[in-house]
């Protein structure tokens, strides 16, 4: 506080701790403006000198010199002075003393001493007791007097006593100060306490501690433990009457996730953890592991990878290990049988195997095989052929490595077809059974019935999207291993059913039935409407919750389609939903249901509290971690790797179309069918007539609708953008035509400020002009993945100085310095109108524009 004086004390003793002791006055004569208050008695005894100091402050000194007069008595008494709790004070008075022997003829009478008493009272009211109530503290002699000669050198040798007294009981005291006939003037009067500030040891806070009111006395304190630690035993220390602490006892610990620094508990950063208190400090998550939180006390396994649970935190993640031994079974002209063992360290239990194969030579289409045993047969194979096969293992954890190549040959056709007479009639027999069994599964289609297996979108959408597929493949369950499941892929893509594909709800005829195929149909008494939250396309989007039969109550998004709606509203209402329903992925936004028996019509999804992504950046500009806006974009990519995967492209892939809820996790949302065309504000008519959002669309859609997977790709270079600027606006307030021209002439957005560099390397590889140089969603995963995993990589941020903001950044081979004059440039970037700007503002040669700066 105000009157606390701070004093440095080093202790010899080991048992001291600190070393700032504070003292706190409860008066200081000094620094008392007005009147004292204080009473001499009698009254020609003490007197106050009124002098005032250089500004005028006054300073308080009484003096007596009745040393020439016999039996002197002059009291001189402070007022009430409260000890503010304190039981144990100490009294400093500085005072100078005349010299006896220095007095012509006054040595009979003359004192060299006075007396310091004090009397106890809870209030003022004591003031007029009686002198001998009072209780003597002690004579004060001076150390030093001062005499004659001293006076005309004018030095004056000013002496400090202290004595302290205690312990106090009651809440206050008066001092006074006798004098029996010494020449005296008392200069100050300084009362205080000691206490043991209030200090944090062995992350413990203690309290600012009043000492005790006996000299020798020892105050044990409890200590709290401080924020984000934990007791490790009982922390105490002790509070000397001096107002040291000494002898400490117990201590606390960081707990998880925190670890020490400077007296206080640090968060782990993401990328860090630390699994126990005991642990000394924050470990970097071990190989193959990961976390994106702060205060983790352990680290997540990367994709197939895994610990076993008996495994300390610390401990890197591992594979499965791989299949080593694989053996060939029997082989036919038409099929392999193979057999393995099971690894020796599986690192958990093997749920299930998978085995890829193909034709030699013929990589790119490839067979992969989901089997439980560890034995398949690879059938329909080609006679003569040569067969690759690759197993791997998967625990609960996920997939393991391939095993090495095996490859074997199919037998040859001449062999498989040695002509044994005797199995004509065989052959003749199955072929008619063959037959007859086709014309069953025909008629079966055809009439439309469901399947054995219930009547779930995915039977009956493989026969309406994929009829030809269905025959071709020849996918059925009866003839298949019920332990095995098959699946064909051509270039990367599946080729047969047994794997959800997008399907476009266009290709419904009736739209009431591609929705009722994807999306549940909910109750409309299960929903309950609580709040508007914004305006969308087809009507309002409020928030509410659902209540689902056997279900916890859980907050939900609701959007609605508005009254007097045509057929073709509904329609592309609905499409939205029959498009979210086929999707299900943690980073895509989840469809509940859709209510189409009542009205108003609604589409139910997941509750995100946070709202869409761009508002919600530029809401809190600045306020997250660059881990934390990787850890969002990482969620957007796996999101679009997923939908690029089912063969779905966005269009409309921009920060406005991601949600994001209160655990920042990041999903795509905004599927409209018409969408692109319709609904988002954004979006612009092309003098092809089509309407697109110009600053996120890749310049082969702008130029010839070539929307595909890659040009998605471009959106979300764009997005990355958005989200390291923290929501500003592509492009800022350019026209539509000037971006156009811009890209297409190779200009390109420039770094976000403070943006790491391999991020914004990124978004340029999102932005190749060739479409097929751009990194595909799956390379763009990986690459954040690395990011996260050693976030060293993010500390090179993209050089300010290169960093020409609000400038597009030439990527084309001809470098801004083929521009001869600013004019020229900025003509060339469609900005021709602000070159007297620039002028202006002394930005006349190009080397000047490229130290443009933010500021
Ligand atoms: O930025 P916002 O608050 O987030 O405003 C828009 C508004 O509705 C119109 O689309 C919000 N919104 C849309 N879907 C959801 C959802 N699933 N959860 C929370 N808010 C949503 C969006």
């Amino acid at each position: 506080g105000e009157n606390s004086a701070p004093e440095f004390v080093i202790h010899p003793s080991y048992l001291t701790v600190f070393f700032l002791l504070f003292s706190v006055n409860l008066l200081d004569s000094r620094t008392v403006m007005g009147d004292l208050g204080w009473i001499a008695y009698p009254k020609n005894g003490w007197e106050e000198i009124g002098e005032v100091d250089e500004n005028y402050a006054p300073i308080h000194t009484y003096q007596v010199c009745k040393v020439m007069e016999q039996n002197q008595n002059n009291w001189l008494l402070t007022s009430w002075i409260s000890n503010e709790g304190a039981s144990r004070i100490f009294i400093e008075l500085k005072f100078t003393l005349r010299d006896c022997n220095s007095l012509p003829g006054g040595l009979g009478t003359c004192k060299e001493t006075f007396n310091m008493y004090y009397f106890e009272s809870d209030d003022e009211d004591g003031r007029n007791i009686k002198e001998n109530q009072y209780i003597k503290i002690d004579t004060i002699a001076a150390d030093e007097s001062f005499t004659e000669l001293d006076l005309g050198d004018r030095v004056m040798k000013l002496n400090t006593e202290v004595r302290d007294v205690g312990p106090l009981t009651k809440k206050g005291f008066y001092l006074a100060f006798q004098d029996v006939g010494a020449c005296i003037a008392l200069v100050s009067v300084r009362v205080y306490y000691k206490k043991c500030p209030s200090v944090i040891h062995n992350l413990a806070h203690f309290p600012d501690t009043i000492t005790g009111g006996d000299s020798s006395q020892l105050l044990e304190v409890s200590g709290v433990c401080i924020n984000h630690s934990v007791t490790e035993e009982a922390p105490k220390m002790h509070c000397s009457a001096e107002g040291e602490w000494l002898v400490p006892i117990g201590k606390c610990l960081c707990k998880a996730g925190y670890e020490e620094k400077n007296n206080t508990c640090q968060v782990c950063r993401p990328g860090f953890f630390k699994a126990s208190p005991h642990s000394p400090s924050c470990s970097k998550c071990p190989p193959h592991s990961y976390t994106l939180d702060e205060a983790s006390t352990s680290c997540l396994c990367e994709e197939d990878y895994f610990r076993k649970e008996s495994d300390p935190p610390t401990m890197a993640c591992t594979t499965p290990s791989p299949v080593s031994t694989v053996k060939k079974g029997k082989i036919t002209k038409n099929s392999i049988s193979l057999s393995w063992q099971e690894p020796d360290r599986p690192n958990g239990i093997i749920l299930e195997y998978e085995i890829k194969y193909f034709e030699k030579d013929q990589e790119t289409s490839y067979t992969i095989i989901k089997s439980k045993e560890t034995t398949i047969t690879a059938d329909g194979l080609k006679p003569g052929s040569a067969y690759v096969f690759q197993i791997r293992a998967r625990t609960a954890a996920g997939y393991g490595g391939f095993s090495q190549r095996f490859e074997f040959e199919t037998s040859p056709l001449s062999v498989a077809a040695s002509s044994d007479e005797s199995q004509i009639p065989i052959i003749v027999v199955s072929v008619t059974v063959g037959v007859i069994l086709l014309a069953v599964v025909i008629s079966f289609l055809l009439s439309g019935s469901c399947c054995d297996h219930g009547c779930g979108w995915a039977s009956s959408l493989r026969a309406v999207a994929y009829p030809s597929l269905t025959w071709r493949c020849g996918y059925s369950k009866a003839k298949q291993d019920p332990e095995e499941e098959k699946m064909h892929f051509h270039n990367g893509h599946i080729k047969l059913p047994g794997v959800r594909t997008y399907v476009d709800p266009h290709t419904y005829e009736d739209p009431n039935q591609a929705v009722h195929e994807f999306a549940k149909e909910i109750e409309a008494s299960c929903i309950t409407i609580e709040r508007v939250i914004g305006a969308g396309e087809f009507g309002e989007v409020c928030s509410g919750r659902l209540k689902l039969q056997g279900k916890r109550e859980f907050p939900v998004a609701i959007k609605t389609l508005k009254v007097g709606y045509t057929e073709k509203q509904r329609r592309d209402f609905l499409g939205e939903a029959s498009i979210m329903g086929q999707f299900d992925h943690p980073n895509i936004i989840h469809l509940e249901g859709v209510i189409t028996k009542s009205k108003p019509v609604m589409i139910v999804t997941e509750y995100m509290e946070n709202g869409s992504l761009d508002t919600f950046l530029k809401k809190n500009d600045g306020q997250f971690t660059v881990i934390q806006l990787v850890g969002m974009l990482r969620g957007i990519v796996s999101g679009m790797k997923y939908l690029s995967d089912m063969g779905y492209v966005h269009r409309d892939l921009a920060a406005r179309n991601i949600l994001i809820n209160s655990n920042l996790v990041c999903k795509v949302s905004d599927f409209g069918l018409s969408r692109v065309l319709e609904d988002d504000p954004e979006a612009a008519y092309t003098t092809r007539g089509g309407k697109i959002p110009i600053r996120w669309t890749a310049p082969e859609a702008i130029a010839f609708r070539k929307f595909t997977s890659a040009s998605d790709v471009w959106s979300y270079g764009i997005v990355m953008w958005e989200v390291m600027s923290y929501g500003e606006r592509p492009y800022w307030e350019m026209t539509n035509q000037d971006v156009i021209k811009a890209v297409e002439e190779g200009y390109r957005l420039p770094s976000p400020m403070d943006c790491p560099a391999a991020l914004y390397q990124l978004m340029l590889d999102c932005w190749q002009k060739d479409r097929n140089s751009r990194p595909k969603f799956d390379e763009i995963v990986s690459m954040l993945d690395k990011l996260i995993r050693n976030p060293s990589n993010l500390k090179t941020l993209v050089n300010a100085s290169s960093r020409a903001s609000n400038l597009l950044v030439e990527h084309s081979p001809i470098g801004s310095s083929a521009y001869r004059s600013v004019g020229e440039w900025l003509e060339a970037i469609k900005m021709g109108r602000y070159t007297e700007i620039f002028m202006e503002n002394g930005y006349s040669s190009m080397d000047a524009v490229a130290q443009v700066t933010l500021e």
